[in-house]
């Protein structure tokens, strides 16, 4: 390998990346593995080029190339999503909201999103975040008992506050989201709607969960979760807000795009269009029900009761061990999870009371049920025996034997499906 030569550094540090990608389950919610062309394409030459503005409207020369790779990547993703306007320039999710919230709002206006605490994300008002510091930002949760997205609270503050911006998006949360809820909250009181799907893209695109768009005024998402793109950011627009949105971007924002990233969103569109992609998707549905199924059998109490996407929410307290002890335990026997407030949590984020598990990286592997409740077996081993280092050295050859069983495909159509898994999710509503 030429990077071998050049720079062993660097390219010792990737290749044991490489390796330790390879050697563990990996249950990030938010993380998954790329096709290789998806990677080719972003390790292309495409990274040299310059061009600032939008195709045909560059501020460079030589765009001829860059300009229809970005303009395949923006008629992709507006099929996909069925969208008017796409801009799929953002750098990453917190961008494409950045950009929105500038595009919408003006400093000092008021917004309304979820609670980090609930299930919310940073950029949906945190006081340590600009959209905390440069807005009034008021925050909404979920129902004490249920656990759910709390409709009454959402719309009593909407009513009480006047925000200019309702944010209907979650980073930790296992429910469908009801996106014409929040619209006529939204519309009662003559706010914006942004949907934040960055979670749930994948979903949205293989049509397993309701899609916001037609209803929300803009759109915003990562491309690298469920949808298992490079990492990056979108906005999908309705017509009106296209300009605003695309001025925003650059010359408000950001600078030279990264092409060679936004060409490998194209190719990932392209994936997501195919109908194995939908096969994918719902096995990523029924392997969240599974190990949240198996969980709850071993006696964890899964927050909201159970898992409508990708991910679960687990409350560990009755072991009696904490989210940050729980996530350092785990990634000894090489299951790597993230420590996560559960709602209403009596720790600090950073100790934590619960742990996020999310099944698109292990889904791609080509992992199934048996798997899964394997994968549930271990997870209870870990916890329950978190001091005792054979128990972990023991779960982490098993682990390592599972990974050997499943590697990280190489091509997006290599996800081996389990047929008998292959049960359509009925249950969950579409639009
Ligand atoms: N960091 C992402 C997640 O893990 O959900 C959100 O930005």
């Amino acid at each position: 390998m030429y990077l071998k030569r050049h720079d062993p550094e660097m390219a010792s540090l990737i290749e044991k990346e490489y390796e330790r990608q390879q050697d563990t389950i990996n249950l990030i919610a938010s993380e998954n593995y790329v096709s290789q062309a998806v990677l080719q394409t972003a390790g292309s030459c495409l990274t040299n080029k310059y061009a600032e503005g939008y195709p045909d409207k560059r501020y460079y020369a030589g765009c001829s190339f860059v300009d229809q790779a970005e303009q395949l990547a923006i008629n992709r993703c507006k099929e996909l999503f069925g969208a008017q306007h796409a801009n799929v320039q953002p750098h990453a999710g917190s961008q494409a909201n950045m950009a929105a919230y500038m595009a919408l709002l003006e400093p000092g206006d008021t917004i309304l999103g979820m609670n980090l605490m609930a299930g919310g994300h940073l950029t949906h008002g945190h006081p340590v975040n600009f959209s905390g510091k440069w807005f009034k930002a008021m925050q909404y949760g979920v129902h004490k008992d249920t656990e759910e997205l709390n409709f009454e609270e959402i719309a009593s503050l909407a009513a009480k506050h006047k925000p200019k911006l309702i944010i209907a998006g979650t980073s930790a949360y296992s429910k469908i989201i009801d996106f014409r809820k929040f619209k006529a909250i939204a519309d009662s009181v003559e706010a914006y709607l942004l949907a934040d799907i960055a979670h749930i893209a994948g979903l949205i695109a293989a049509k397993l969960h309701p899609s916001p768009v037609g209803l929300a005024d803009v759109v915003t998402s990562t491309t690298h979760k469920t949808l298992r793109g490079p990492r990056g950011g979108i906005i999908l627009s309705t017509k009106e807000h296209e300009e605003k949105i695309d001025k925003t971007i650059i010359p408000g924002m950001q600078g030279g795009p990264l092409l060679h990233i936004i060409a490998a969103k194209a190719v990932a569109f392209k994936e997501a269009m195919d109908p194995l992609f939908v096969t994918y998707q719902k096995q990523v549905l029924l392997n969240a029900k599974t190990l949240a199924k198996s969980l709850h059998q071993k006696g964890y109490r899964i927050v909201a009761g159970d898992t409508e996407n990708h991910l679960l929410n687990v409350d560990i307290r009755n072991k009696r061990i904490k989210g940050f002890m729980a996530q350092e335990a785990l990634e000894r026997a090489g299951i790597i999870v993230n420590k996560n407030c559960i709602p209403f949590d009596p720790e600090k984020p950073w100790i934590a009371s619960g742990i996020r598990l999310g099944t698109p990286a292990i889904t791609s592997r080509g992992m199934g049920k048996s798997e899964m409740e394997e994968i549930a077996y271990l997870i209870d081993m870990v916890l329950t025996n978190h001091q005792d280092h054979i128990m972990i050295r023991t779960v982490k050859e098993r682990v390592l034997q599972l990974c050997k069983l499943f590697p990280i495909p190489r091509t997006w159509d290599e996800v081996i499906i389990n047929d008998c898994l292959k049960t359509v999710i009925e249950a969950i509503p579409v639009n």
